[in-house]
């Protein structure tokens, strides 16, 4: 991938978006095409095949879509169906069109059965049913994988696909109702700590699992596998390491709010119980992750921190209220 070669970020407003696009532009590359959604519906076919014939992307990152934590998805099944199916039938369909050399697809690790063995291949693809609360995402998910094997095995098209484990960092989603744990879990800890509250609610039992990767970590995968990897088989982007949500819970505390307590609700769901990556594959290609999670924790923080002051200001409200 030339570094004036014409790369097309789809999605680029969002965490994983936005992460590959700083990514782009501290490697060198010169020509990083966007389209936000007000200029560009991506899941209307004629509208995204017009766009790809106007501006002739020759490498593409499809990293758009409907995405949400654990809540969303349970609620909002026919959205995370909808969306994301046409958004990828729509991009994978354009990018054959108009003969873009290279395309890297992002799925979801939630795409493996519920009960898969720990760490997650590969190969576990299609061997179980899957979680309930993300049914949806996850077959459109999968969906998209099939779409780039598909496109690959009759049209020889190099679209490659890799399945990331759960993300966090700057640019996340911080809505309580729609967002992933980390997000959620910061803010929950910041608001208590100014509120002067001591109970922070962290939701289900606390003792499923889960493994996080900073997105400038994933950014730098999908740079590597746009480079070096080119198979028709999917591949695990993480750490390969996972703790407890108890356990998350407690290092977000340590940073944000040291002097709170967990206070557990189980009315709301826990999830798959444990959806660790195998990276085995991921690791023979060169590449390893490199951001510790408590460095990622406070280096989002600080971020959001940055956020909420920068709105207040806005506002016209005295920023150390936020502090
Ligand atoms: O990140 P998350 O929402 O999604 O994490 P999933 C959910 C886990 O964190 C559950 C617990 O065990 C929740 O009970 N949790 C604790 C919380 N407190 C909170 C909180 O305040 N907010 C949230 N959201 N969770 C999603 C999938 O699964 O992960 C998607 O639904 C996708 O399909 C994505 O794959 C990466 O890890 O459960």
């Amino acid at each position: 991938m030339p570094l004036d070669a014409r790369v097309y970020v789809a999605g680029h407003r969002g965490l994983v978006g936005s992460a590959i696009v700083r990514r782009l532009e501290r490697a060198g590359y010169t020509t990083i095409l966007t389209a936000g959604r007000d200029q560009l519906d991506l899941r209307d076919q004629s509208e995204v095949s017009h766009w790809f014939k106007a501006n002739r992307p020759e490498y593409v990152f499809l990293v758009a879509g409907t995405v949400g934590g654990v809540w969303a998805n349970s609620t909002r099944p026919a959205e995370f169906i909808y969306d994301n199916l046409m958004i990828h039938g729509t991009v994978v369909h354009a990018a054959y069109q108009y003969d873009t050399a290279k395309l890297l697809y992002l799925g979801s690790s939630c795409i493996y059965p519920r009960l898969a063995h720990q760490p997650m291949a590969e190969d576990a693809l299609l061997t179980g049913p899957l979680e309930p609360t993300n049914e949806a995402y996850a077959i459109a998910k999968i969906a998209g994988i099939k779409l780039c094997q598909a496109y690959r095995q009759q049209y020889g098209c190099d679209f490659v696909s890799a399945m990331p484990t759960n993300l966090y960092g700057p640019n996340d989603n911080f809505d309580l109702a729609s967002s992933h744990l980390l997000p959620a879990l910061i803010r929950k800890f910041h608001e208590a700590k100014v509120a002067g509250r001591r109970e922070v609610e962290v939701w289900g039992t606390g003792s499923p699992m889960r493994e996080l990767m900073h997105v400038d970590d994933l950014a730098d995968a999908c740079l590597h596998l746009m480079l070096h990897y080119s198979e028709p088989q999917h591949i695990n982007v993480g750490t390969g390491h996972d703790l407890t949500i108890r356990e998350i819970a407690d290092a977000v505390r340590r940073i944000v709010h040291p002097d709170a307590r967990l206070v557990f609700d189980t009315s709301k769901p826990d999830g798959t119980p444990r959806k660790v990556v195998d990276i085995t594959r991921l690791r023979s290609t060169g590449w390893e992750p490199t951001i510790a999670l408590d460095d990622g924790i406070r280096s989002t923080y600080q971020w959001f921190v940055d956020q909420q002051q920068a709105h207040a200001e806005l506002r016209g409200m005295p920023a150390t209220s936020l502090a």
